[in-house]
């Protein structure tokens, strides 16, 4: 079988760099700064050791696994994603497409419950892994934002994580299948296109950063996602299905006065398998005032984001397209 070698996307430089693993069974103070540096480095992490059970991300996988082996008709009865649900290959209200199905869950278990009527044949089992799954990523998300809180000295140390353990934090789940490429190639009877010209780059989730405070995702052992820590540069992270990936939210990135960066960020579709991706995007609750902490404001580094609600904020995120900068609308300076 001959397999196209994937090609850069023009005018875009693939760079391979090594991205921080952080132990989190390591020294809490040592650990805690390191969380920062990366946070202020690359606006991205990958955290080992981090104590969410294995038999909670298997149960949540199998389900997810067995939701998108269902006929395309059967998936389709538990859609469209607006705002929550099942979608293929549309991302968002405005245009945006790739190469991708998911469901997105609201992390409210009567919301689940609801919801996983139309996604599963035992929707009991499908609720009880996702909220099992949703309290584990969210113990960890919350102890990730105390350890940041810890090293950076913020006056209370639950300033971020009070926000995502709010019963009102509007958080969310997404399941992603990214479908095998390289058997489009030979299944399309498409001869025309020299190998190395297929399209076996093609975009599984466009580019962009994250809006809400945290996300913390999990993926089988098939690459795709890449961060880009400048314009046009793109850091390809090798999947690892033992560990989480961390990346800074836009509403993190706004806090800290922009000390922390929301890392721009896309999944490519690029493989002769299939990826699939878990994605716990830990927000605040709707009401929520999102302002700069004084600490992260001085004469020489003045605030530059006004103070904005998560309403208002999550608003203007679904007005734009998936690669639009929302931060932009906010910036003060
Ligand atoms: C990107 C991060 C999360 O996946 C998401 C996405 C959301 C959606 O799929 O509905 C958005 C996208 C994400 C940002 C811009 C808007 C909204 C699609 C889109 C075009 C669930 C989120 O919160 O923002």
């Amino acid at each position: 079988m001959v397999v196209a070698t994937p090609m850069p996307i023009q005018s875009e430089k693939i760079k391979e760099v090594g991205l921080p693993t952080i132990d989190l069974s390591f020294d809490r103070s040592e650990v805690s700064k390191l969380i920062v540096k990366a946070c202020e480095e690359f606006g991205f992490f990958k955290v080992i050791n981090h104590g969410v059970p294995l038999d909670v991300i298997t149960r949540m996988e199998e389900e997810s696994l067995g939701f998108f082996a269902k006929p395309a008709q059967e998936k389709q009865q538990a859609g469209p994603a607006n705002p929550y649900g099942y979608g293929s290959k549309n991302i968002g209200f405005n245009g945006d497409v790739g190469e991708v199905e998911y469901i997105l869950l609201s992390t409210n278990s009567a919301s689940i419950s609801q919801r996983s009527n139309t996604i599963s044949n035992d929707p009991v089992k499908f609720s009880s892994a996702v909220n099992g799954y949703i309290a584990a990523v969210r113990d960890l998300a919350s102890d990730i934002l105390d350890l940041l809180a810890e090293a950076l000295w913020v006056p209370h140390k639950s300033v971020f994580s009070g926000l995502i353990r709010d019963v009102d934090s509007d958080s969310l789940i997404r399941l992603n299948h990214y479908p095998p490429l390289i058997k489009d190639i030979f299944e399309d009877g498409d001869t025309s296109l020299p190998h190395h010209h297929h399209p076996n780059n093609r975009i599984g989730f466009g580019e962009h950063s994250d809006p809400q405070i945290l996300t913390l995702l999990r993926s089988n052992d098939v690459g795709g996602l890449q961060i880009s820590p400048e314009d046009g540069v793109w850091v390809p992270v090798s999947p690892d299905p033992t560990a989480f990936f961390v990346n800074v939210g836009d509403v993190l990135h706004a806090m800290t006065n922009g000390r922390f960066v929301s890392v721009r960020h896309r999944a490519l579709a690029n493989s002769n398998r299939p990826r699939m991706s878990m994605a716990y995007f830990a927000a605040p609750p709707l009401q929520a005032n999102i302002t700069s902490l004084a600490q992260f404001v001085s004469q020489s580094r003045p605030n530059l984001y006004r103070s904005f609600t998560w309403a208002e904020y999550k608003k203007a995120t679904y007005s734009l397209r998936l690669g639009d900068s929302r931060l932009k609308l906010f910036r003060l300076v």
